[in-house]
Order: C-alpha cells, then structure tokens, then sequence
C-alpha cells in the first residue's frame, strides 16, 4: 500500500512534526510513504539526515525507505498513491488532482482538537469539483475520531529506560538521575518566570531540559535563568539545540513534568502519562482558550473531584496574560501540591488514549473498510 502525504509548513515545527511523525507510524506499519514537503529547512531542524537541496531523497528509516519529495506546486508527472493525505487542508495543487480516480482515498487530515463536535464531522466526505469525495480525517482524544498522533513501538519505553537515553545521548552527569526533571518547550509567556520558581520552591535540585525555541530565547534576553540560578543555586539547566524528533520524544518520556505548546508535543506529554502543562497555540478571538478547555474537559474525567479545579486554574492561568503574580504563585504552588494526583490521573488518561491506538493504525483501517465496501 502506498500513502502520499503531502505536507505545508505554516510556521514554527507542528504542521512538518505531525507528518513526519504519521510517516514513521505507516512506515512501522509496513506502508510505503511518500512525503511531499514544501519546506525542507524545516523538516532539517527535526530530521538532520535531510538535504534541503534535493527535489527527490530517499531517507533510512528503521531500515525501510521514505521518499520525499521537495512540493514546490510544480511536480510534474505525479502519479497518486493508495491513499493520498492533505495534512492540515493544504490542498492538493492541480496537476495532482487531476490524477486522482475513485481508486485513490483522498483524505483531509484535520487540526488536532478535543472539542465534541469534531467527533461529528470525523470521516465525512465532502464531494470535490472533480466528483470525487474527499474524507474528512480528525485526530483526537475519543473512540469515535482517528486517535492521536503517536509511534506505537516508543509506548514500551518507560521513564527509567528513556532517561538513561538522555543522560549519554546529551552527554549529562548519572548524579543528575534520581533529580526531578523538567521539559521546558513553549511559546513566549509572560508567566515562565513563577511558574519555574514555583517547580524549583518544590525541587530546588531540579533539573530543567531546555532546547533551543522561543522560550530559551526569550528566558535570555529577559535575564530570567540568571535570576532563577541566584534564587536556586542547586537547580540545573541543559540547554541543548534543535535535536531530531525521535530524541525529542525520549526527552518527553523521561522527565517528571513537560511544559509545552501546539499539537505535536502536546499529544506525546500526554501519552507520556507524567503530569504536563499546555501552552496552546494562540488563536484570534480566543478560540484557543475553548480548545484548552475542552482538553481539559476530557482530563478532568481522570483526575479527583478536589483536583480538578486546581488544574484547570493551573492552565488557564499559564495561558492567560495579565494575571496577577500572586495569583499565578497560588495556582503554581498548588498545582505541585497536586503533583501526584495529577500524575496518577496523566497515567490512566495516557492508557485510555493508547488504547484508541494511533492515527496511523486508525488511517488504515479507515482505508481498509473505505476499500472493502467500494469492491462489494
Ligand atoms: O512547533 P509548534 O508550535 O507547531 C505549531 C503547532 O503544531 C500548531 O498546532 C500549528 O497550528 C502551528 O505549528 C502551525 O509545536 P508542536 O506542534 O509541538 O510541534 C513541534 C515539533 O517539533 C514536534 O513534532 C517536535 C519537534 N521538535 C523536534 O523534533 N526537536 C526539537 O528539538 C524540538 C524543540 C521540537
């Protein structure tokens, strides 16, 4: 079965991140994939075994091929795969429509959302000019959607195994082991500063694992690590550049706490099943706010009545501007008083989530009952 995922990179790393992480998913699963990308600098920054100079390359994965193919809207002579995916409704230019038939699955690859009424539009056909019928194809949190985004084969590593990887792949000291770890990979945020003081106010001999992005920028020029280090001398910090995708997923597996942003790396700190907190992806009018709380929505049925509360305060105020310090230490604080409750709730959400099974095996099925039903 050949899969053609095409793929446009809107900003930052998620749009080229959630496909390079589906691709690695179908390849596991035996398909072969060829992976259309406009932006091939950016794909470098998560996959350094990428040549941004060549139109056509083939990579080594887990010793199977992937192709891809630089998508620069002129490709000529392209002829579809199987199934044919649109990440994020990046429509298909024309010369590659025109050779889709009925016998290829045409698929619309949505934006992640835990919101209810994707349920509803999950797998709906929309009838295109050329009379084919493109499938809407959502990502989410329940059943009745196509499961999270995540590599089947890394749910067998758990923490003591991911963070011995980390410990000689980032060269660090084995004292480090037994501290309490910290994944730091968010957007800008006025409120960082509290929120690490009040991790370290809880483990002073923290360890915070911080690679290049905007927040690392940002905690420099404001001087913010400086003035964390003379309150908590004990704590640490590794900071380490852009590292490919597959180290950055054992990072999130191996650490006590991830705060993070988007799509991608939010779905694998969940799955990771430790407590995290989400810096969502700001969007006009607020919308995004109603996609946190609707994540949140669907974590609270995991968590304690008397915690629920506190970690909803705890994301709403980490995303919110304008809070006042005091506000924003209380919440902070008591979401670490909370810790292990939280991570007792992550840990069964992380199992249910799981037990949807992946995009990718959720992907296939769609195509093999979509196939099925069309031969009979
Ligand atoms: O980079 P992001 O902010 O991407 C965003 C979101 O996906 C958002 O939903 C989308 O609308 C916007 O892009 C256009 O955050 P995200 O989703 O976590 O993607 C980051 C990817 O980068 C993820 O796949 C992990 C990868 N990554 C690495 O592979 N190595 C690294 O060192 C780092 C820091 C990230």
């Amino acid at each position: 079965m050949i899969i053609d995922i095409f793929c446009k990179v809107i900003d930052n790393y998620g749009d080229i991140g959630v496909c390079w992480r589906l691709t690695r998913e179908l390849t596991d699963l035996n398909k072969s994939v060829n992976l259309y990308v406009d932006d091939l600098n950016a794909f470098k920054k998560i996959n350094n075994s990428i040549n941004p100079d060549k139109e056509v390359q083939n990579i080594n994965y887990n010793n199977k091929t992937i192709h891809v193919i630089h998508w620069n809207k002129t490709n000529k002579e392209y002829s579809p795969g199987d199934m044919v995916i649109e990440a994020f409704a990046c429509n298909l230019d024309k010369n590659c429509t025109e050779q889709l038939t009925e016998k290829n699955i045409w698929i619309n690859l949505e934006y992640l959302s835990a919101e209810n009424w994707v349920e509803d539009c999950h797998q709906l056909p929309s009838l295109q000019n050329n009379n084919l019928k493109k499938y809407f194809f959502f990502p989410g949190f329940t059943e009745k959607t196509g499961g999270l985004n995540f590599n089947t084969f890394l749910k067998q590593y758990d923490k003591n195994v991911c963070r011995q990887i980390v410990l000689n792949y980032l060269k660090l000291s084995s004292d480090l082991g037994n501290k309490f770890w910290f994944f730091l990979f968010c957007y800008e945020n006025t409120n960082i500063k509290t929120l690490l003081e009040q991790i370290l106010k809880h483990h002073p001999e923290g360890v915070l694992l911080l690679p290049e992005s905007l927040i690392s920028n940002y905690l420099h020029v404001n001087n913010i690590i400086e003035d964390i280090k003379q309150k908590y001398p004990k704590a640490t910090f590794i900071e380490f550049s852009m590292i490919p995708q597959e180290y950055f997923d054992i990072i999130i597996k191996s650490t006590d706490l991830n705060i993070v942003r988007g799509e991608d790396s939010i779905t694998q700190a969940i799955l990771a099943g430790v407590p995290f907190i989400w810096h969502i992806y700001e969007q006009e009018e607020n919308v995004h706010i109603e996609k946190l709380k609707a994540m949140i929505e669907k974590f609270e049925k995991f968590l304690p009545e008397e915690t629920k509360e506190i970690y909803k305060d705890t994301l709403i105020c980490f995303n919110e501007k304008n809070i006042s310090n005091n506000i924003l230490c209380a919440k902070f604080d008591d979401f670490m008083l909370e810790y292990t409750k939280i991570s007792e709730a992550t840990s069964k959400w992380s199992a249910y989530l799981y037990s949807n099974k992946s995009l990718g095996t959720n992907l296939i099925r769609f195509y093999e009952n979509l196939t099925k039903t069309r031969k009979s």
